[in-house]
């Protein structure tokens, strides 16, 4: 290998970190395996029953390292308003130097592996290639299901090929003789998740879970990849990617934007309620989207696997998921039972008798009332296990987008699902989604907070811009070619706090509306909001819902709506002068329909 780049950045780093030694992966299953069986050997991981479980293995995590930190999240922009209002800043040279002070010898004593690493599938327009360095085998063994690494892409790298540099450390150096522990890592205040969009570079230090370490995924694929797509006029979205089939075998793929833990792996691999109808999964986290020359717009899966949820799935919410991590899976922070299966709070069965062993390594108490879960405990598993992978789904060119989803999770005044009347006012519906707070990040203060296009702790740049470019990419299109845009809620409570919407399975039904609605057909009524299903219009055959829960499900409330629209009036005025005219107009809009319908 030629690649003069690549080879002096990795002497660089090594010269920087101080490993014990460097391991280039070729992303072999002999590599995969040697890897774990180190670890099952070190304590670090623990074999799952292989005969339940073939080839699948639990990982704890420090209990202070369970999700993302946006508090130690860093875009660090030339400038702070380049950063803008939903991102944290630091001055470029002040960053590099503090987290060069961290890095010297911060491998002493581990292994450095350089992971090469395609976004996309290998070869595509759409793909891109990073290449991340770490001293955490877990990362490693991670990477090769969630994305396509090794010897391949060095070779469709070539000696001269670009790349993202991923930088990442578990901040955990090792004296001689010092035991290693379990899932090494940094204190928080030590913890960085650095990004420097304008040199493609992704630093990380200091924490070894999900996002903040795999650094393909929210690191390069939304935050420095939205800043790539600004300037070459496409789009990095945290959306799943789903294929829809009618009973007359008419096939369309939609994109769905949720914030973290709001359901987009439950709704990319859905089984419908309602007969005749086929769903098929693309992608579950992440769209990488670009017009095509016939005017459409086209999406690819960047990622190659799943990094989902644990708690809650079960053969009945999410039977292909359960099937997708029957084997060759891995597992962090779930509860182990005592004859080495994985389990979770909502798996579907009570936990089997015996010991079980919960998320923090001690005995759980099956009267008390920890969790033996962690709420963000997570699988790892490769797509192509997925029972409903779409025959597109690696297809270089992407799948053609007929509508673009919004949602989150919203107790009280957002309806089950209502559609923009234009991109423009569908950009809008997209800045102003809301959610309750999740346990996907640490450190969040419950409530809901507005998440746009549920990419708020994943923009790269100016949030203000980024609405400018959505809207922007869809002026002077052939509207008819432009997805349609709809907001979706599961999310409404009845006066007991209830869930009103069963949801999961049951959100086929809206699915089908949509259809037909992108289809031209579907009946709706224009409302304040938008248009929303006309009676009957949504298909509860076979449902068993009370009237009066069904008219409260839809309920637009006028004095919900004005306190909603005085709350985006706040969320707005964080973006100053940056905040596209359009939207503010569009803001205007709505507040005018509920005056005149007061
Ligand atoms: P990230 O991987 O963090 O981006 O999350 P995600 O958007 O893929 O969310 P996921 O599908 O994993 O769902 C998160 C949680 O929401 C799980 O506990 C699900 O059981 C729950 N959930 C998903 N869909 C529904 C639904 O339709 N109704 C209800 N009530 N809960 C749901
Ligand atoms: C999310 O938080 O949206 C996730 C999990 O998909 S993580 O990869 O940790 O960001
Ligand atoms: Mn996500």
């Amino acid at each position: 290998m030629v690649h003069k780049k690549l080879l002096s950045w990795v002497e660089e780093i090594k010269n920087l970190c101080g490993p014990e030694q460097v391991v280039w992966c070729d992303g072999s299953e002999a590599e995969y395996g040697r890897i774990m069986n180190k670890m099952v050997e070190d304590g670090m991981a623990v074999k799952l029953n292989q005969a339940k479980r073939p080839n699948s293995f639990l990982f704890r995590s420090d209990s202070s390292d369970v999700a993302r930190v946006e508090n130690r999240t860093f875009i660090s922009s030339k400038n702070k308003d380049e950063a803008g209002p939903t991102n944290n800043w630091i001055a470029p040279d002040e960053l590099k130097k503090t987290m060069s002070d961290l890095y010297r010898n911060c491998m002493r004593g581990r292994t450095m592996f350089v992971i090469p690493f395609s976004m996309g599938p290998i070869g595509s327009p759409l793909s891109k290639i990073g290449i991340e360095i770490t001293d955490s085998p877990y990362v490693v063994v991670n990477m090769r299901l969630m994305t396509r690494i090794g010897s391949k892409v060095l070779e469709a790298l070539g000696d001269a090929g670009e790349f993202v540099k991923c930088l990442h450390s578990v901040g955990a150096p090792l004296e001689k003789g010092q035991k290693d522990s379990t899932w090494p890592c940094a204190p928080i205040e030590k913890k960085y998740i650095s990004h420097f969009p304008d040199d493609r570079l992704i630093w990380s230090y200091g924490s070894g879970y999900g996002g903040n370490a795999l650094l393909g995924k929210k690191c390069f694929a939304l935050r420095i990849a939205s800043v790539q797509a600004r300037d070459e006029g496409w789009m990095a979205e945290h959306m799943l990617i789903l294929g829809i089939t009618n009973p007359e075998g008419k096939k369309k793929y939609f994109v769905a934007a949720f914030p973290s833990a709001c359901g987009k792996t439950n709704l990319a691999m859905l089984i419908p309620k309602i007969p005749g109808w086929k769903v098929e999964c693309v992608g579950d986290d992440i769209a990488w989207m670009k017009f095509g020359s016939d005017g459409r717009l086209y999406a690819v899966n960047p990622e190659a696997g799943f990094f989902g949820v644990a708690p809650g799935t079960s053969m009945g919410s999410n039977p292909n998921a359960m099937m997708s991590i029957s084997k060759n899976s891995i597992f962090t922070n779930t509860a182990l039972t005592e004859d080495n299966d994985v389990w979770w709070e909502g798996i579907g069965y009570d936990a089997p008798k015996g010991r079980i062993i919960d998320w923090t390594g001690a005995e759980w108490d099956r009267s008390g009332k920890k969790l033996a879960a962690h709420p963000n405990s997570r699988f790892t598993a490769s797509a192509s296990q997925c029972p409903v992978i779409d025959p597109e789904w690696e297809n270089p060119q992407g799948v053609p987008i007929s509508a673009i989803i919004f949602g989150g999770r919203r107790a009280g005044t957002v309806p089950l699902v209502y559609q923009a009347r234009s991109w423009r006012h569908g950009v809008f519906i997209g800045s102003i989604i809301g959610s309750e707070v999740t346990a996907a990040a640490i450190g969040l203060k419950a409530g809901v907070r507005r998440d746009p296009m549920a990419m708020l702790p994943f923009c790269g740049y100016n949030m203000g811009d980024y609405f400018e470019h959505w809207l922007e990419l869809g002026r002077k299109r052939d509207a008819s070619k432009l997805p349609s845009i709809f907001c979706v809620n599961w999310f409404r409570k009845d006066e007991n706090g209830k869930f009103i919407w069963p949801g999961f399975g049951d959100n086929s039904r809206v699915l089908k509306w949509i259809f037909e609605r992108a289809d031209g057909e579907g009946q709706a009524i224009d409302s304040e909001i938008g248009f929303i299903p006309a009676d009957r219009a949504i298909d509860l055959s076979g449902l068993n819902i009370d009237s009066k829960m069904l008219k409260l499900l839809f309920r637009i409330d006028v004095n919900e709506w004005r306190e909603e629209i005085e709350s985006i009036r706040e969320h707005y005025k964080r973006f100053g002068s940056r905040l596209p005219k359009e939207l503010l107009e569009e803001l205007n809009l709505l507040d005018k329909r509920f005056s005149r319908n007061k």
